[in-house]
């Protein structure tokens, strides 16, 4: 081997995995003040920061720049939303301006080569809807099914890969079981309601997606998580982790990949039949619970991102197993980053977490990592970093971080090289919280 051969060589190979990065309309678009989450962030108190997403990255302004950065970057993938409320800003009036905006964005990310994965829902949805009762309502799923059957009809020429629905747990357990999302409330029999009507209307919306286009690829991005017991020979430490994770996710994955509700759920919708109802598995992965009791959790000595959670890549296989072992199925990592403001061990994290999907027997097809541009994260605003682009809030200036040419390397090089390794991993460490104060 020459010496340029061997600087070349590889750590490891990502094989097929193909690369992108996800976002979500509310965090990157600004501009919408009618929005269940620009109402929120319009009450004292609810944003940590006290910032609004009507800011964000003006990504609806920007969006010709953001892509030539994507295209810059050699990204394969991009995940991106659909703000229901441009779309139908007042019930049944649907607004052509506005899916036009849509078509054209997404024609330019098909022209730079990349494919779109675009999400249905996530987290955020019109005013009028949440005065409705939001996802109580009785009519919320023929409600988000008529705006459904309008952007897909609207767009079947450029899409073929849709995300009905985002993290409906985490969605679910801040606005209704914490309150600390949107509506703000703290309700056990309101979130099994959501949680039921959100499953209700993936599975309706997985029949009507094809129904509309055969040869859809239509999924849901789960929020997965490790439950680990704190202390692996204590048994109510190790009953709460399986526990938790069937309430956090075990339950409703029944739901919305099998169309099975279990009685945790309530009664089987009429319309639902027990069958497949996915064409991948969406993993959004991030973090792991050390369990004790019905709340989140840190091991001692662990390493943790900026939000203190804890950063453990063998997670990313083993939530994955477990969903595939269930419901067999092309893997889609729909999100998977971390926080981490001064850039100093995400590519560290990157490298981690890409090792274990490398060296799964797991069909892993895909992988976004979550986010792009930094941008506006809900309940904490504007303060944490997760993009693999910096963003200057003021000037709206983006500056591509290191940990974004370290993902680009990786994609042009098909994995990740000795001399990507050495230039942008090798000096990178994580911080390790000896006694973390548990959280919640
Ligand atoms: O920013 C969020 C995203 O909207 C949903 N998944 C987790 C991300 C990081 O918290």
């Amino acid at each position: 081997m020459t010496e340029a051969n061997m600087t070349e060589a590889l750590r490891f190979s990502i094989g097929d995995l193909r690369i992108g990065v996800a976002t979500a309309p509310t965090q990157i678009e600004g501009g919408r003040r009618d929005t269940n989450w620009a109402d929120w962030a319009g009450l004292p108190g609810r944003i940590k920061d006290g910032s609004t997403p009507l800011r964000a990255t003006d990504h609806w302004n920007r969006w010709r720049e953001d892509t030539e950065l994507m295209s810059e970057l050699g990204l394969e993938l991009y995940r991106m939303g659909i703000e229901w409320s441009r779309i139908e800003p007042t019930p049944g009036d649907f607004d052509t301006e506005a899916i036009a905006h849509y078509r054209e964005e997404i024609q330019a990310i098909r022209n730079a080569g990349i494919e779109p994965l675009v999400t249905l829902h996530h987290f955020s949805h019109p005013s009028w809807f949440e005065a409705l009762g939001g996802w109580t309502s009785e009519v919320a799923v023929e409600t988000w099914l008529r705006f459904v059957r309008f952007v897909v009809t609207h767009l079947d020429d450029l899409v073929t890969d849709w995300c009905t629905i985002n993290e409906p747990n985490a969605f679910t357990t801040g606005g209704y079981l914490f309150g600390f999302f949107p509506p703000g409330r703290t309700d056990w029999l309101a979130t099994r309601r959501v949680l039921a009507t959100m499953a209700h209307a993936h599975c309706r919306a997985y029949h009507l997606i094809h129904d509309l286009q055969p040869h859809a690829k239509v999924g849901f991005a789960h929020h997965l998580r490790v439950f680990d017991p704190l202390d692996a020979r204590n048994p109510v430490h190790r009953g709460l982790a399986r526990v938790s994770a069937h309430l956090f996710q075990g339950a409703i994955t029944d739901a919305f990949l099998g169309g099975r509700w279990s009685r945790l759920l309530g009664a089987q919708p009429a319309d639902v039949t027990p069958g497949r109802h996915y064409d991948w598995l969406g993993v959004n992965y991030y973090s792991r619970t050390a369990t004790s009791k019905l709340d989140d959790g840190t091991f001692a000595n662990s390493p943790v991102n900026d939000l203190d959670w804890e950063i453990y890549p063998a997670g990313i296989e083993r939530v994955a197993r477990w969903l595939h072992e269930r419901y067999p199925g092309p893997i889609w990592v729909t999100e998977n980053g971390t926080c981490d403001a001064t850039d100093s061990f995400r590519s560290r994290f990157i490298h981690d977490h890409l090792r274990v999907i490398a060296e799964s027997d797991l069909p892993f097809e895909r992988y976004y990592h979550w986010c792009f541009v930094d941008n506006w994260e809900w309940a904490e605003g504007e303060v944490p970093r997760f993009g693999i682009v910096a963003l200057d809030y003021e000037t709206q200036e983006r500056t591509v971080k290191d940990s974004g040419r370290f993902l680009s390397s990786v994609i042009a090089h098909r994995g990740v090289t000795e001399e990507a390794y050495a230039a942008h991993v090798a000096s990178q460490r994580y911080r390790v919280v000896a006694a973390p104060t548990p959280r919640g």
